[in-house]
């Protein structure tokens, strides 16, 4: 089911967390189309048990973007279907089975920053670091960073990244926004799963409506996000474990919200 540079294994108590691990340390966990198509592949496939994912990669870097030995040769549309796959593959990693926690270190960089971005939650350690080399590239992004990084961080940071090829540091990128968390270095992915695990626990039909619900909403018109928003709330709330859940708190057996230590 998998690609000879991703591995792929179920955790938890009930194999409820995929993680899914970039195994091509060697050239930095740079994406070639074989390890694009396979992305795509595993959350088209994913098994039934899991409720949550983990993206990681091997060795020092999370992922090196795009691997720049296959793109001399393309014409312009092939660029532009390559462009497409990427878009496809990415969006199942987005709007698939289920919410992905991406677990960041070393370099996030151009089509690795697309990848991260297309995730729910990211996790940074204190190496990571963040850049858009296409713009020194005489390139542009591909994998929907146009789309997905200004959500992020606003288009004019975007722009800068790319037109002066700035580099964010941890700190700094957990500042603007390109990533949620930050832990010292080597914990990103203990991080991640710890919060897949949680996120895992969720009634699923609440996780399909952040995942699925509240990135529509948030794009259209107050009118009808509101609208939409309603419709959402209403089917979620008629589920039976909707409803079992509320019953837990009401009848004192499910955890209160408590303040971090
Ligand atoms: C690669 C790639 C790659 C490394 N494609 N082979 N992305 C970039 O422009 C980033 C390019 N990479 C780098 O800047 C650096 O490699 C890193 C900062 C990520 C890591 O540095 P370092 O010193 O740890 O590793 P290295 O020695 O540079 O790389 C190790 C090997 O990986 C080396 O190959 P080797 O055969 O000489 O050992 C590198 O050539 C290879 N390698 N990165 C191919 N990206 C949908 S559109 C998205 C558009 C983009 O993503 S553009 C941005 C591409």
């Amino acid at each position: 089911m998998t690609h000879p540079d991703i591995h792929f294994e179920l955790r938890g108590e009930q194999q409820e967390v995929a993680v899914i691990r970039l195994t091509r340390a060697a050239k930095r966990n740079a994406l070639n189309d074989g390890l694009i198509l396979a992305l795509r592949n595993l959350f088209d496939t994913m098994p039934a048990s899991v409720r949550a994912a983990v993206i990681d990669g091997d060795g020092p870097h999370f992922c090196a973007g795009l691997d720049l030995s296959e793109l001399q040769e393309r014409d312009a549309g092939q660029g532009l279907h390559h462009s497409r796959m990427w878009h496809a593959a990415l969006e199942r990693v987005q709007y698939g089975p289920v919410p992905v926690v991406a677990a960041l270190h070393g370099a996030v960089v151009g089509g690795g920053l697309e990848l991260a971005s297309a995730c729910h939650i990211r996790v940074a350690d204190a190496s990571t670091f963040y850049a858009l080399p296409e713009g020194s590239r005489g390139i542009f992004v591909g994998g929907g960073g146009a789309v997905r990084i200004p959500k992020l961080i606003g288009a004019a940071r975007m722009a800068d990244m790319m037109l002066t090829g700035r580099v964010y540091n941890a700190q700094d990128g957990e500042r603007v926004g390109l990533a949620q968390y930050l832990v010292p270095e080597g914990q990103a992915f203990d991080k991640a799963l710890e919060l897949a695990v949680r996120v895992a626990q969720n009634a699923p039909l609440t996780n399909y409506a952040l995942m699925h619900a509240l990135p529509r909403i948030a794009e259209q018109p107050a009118d009808q996000g509101f609208f939409t928003e309603a419709m959402m709330a209403a089917i979620a709330q008629s589920a039976p474990e909707a409803k079992a859940r509320l019953a837990d708190f009401l009848e004192g057996r499910a955890a209160k919200v408590r303040k971090e230590d």
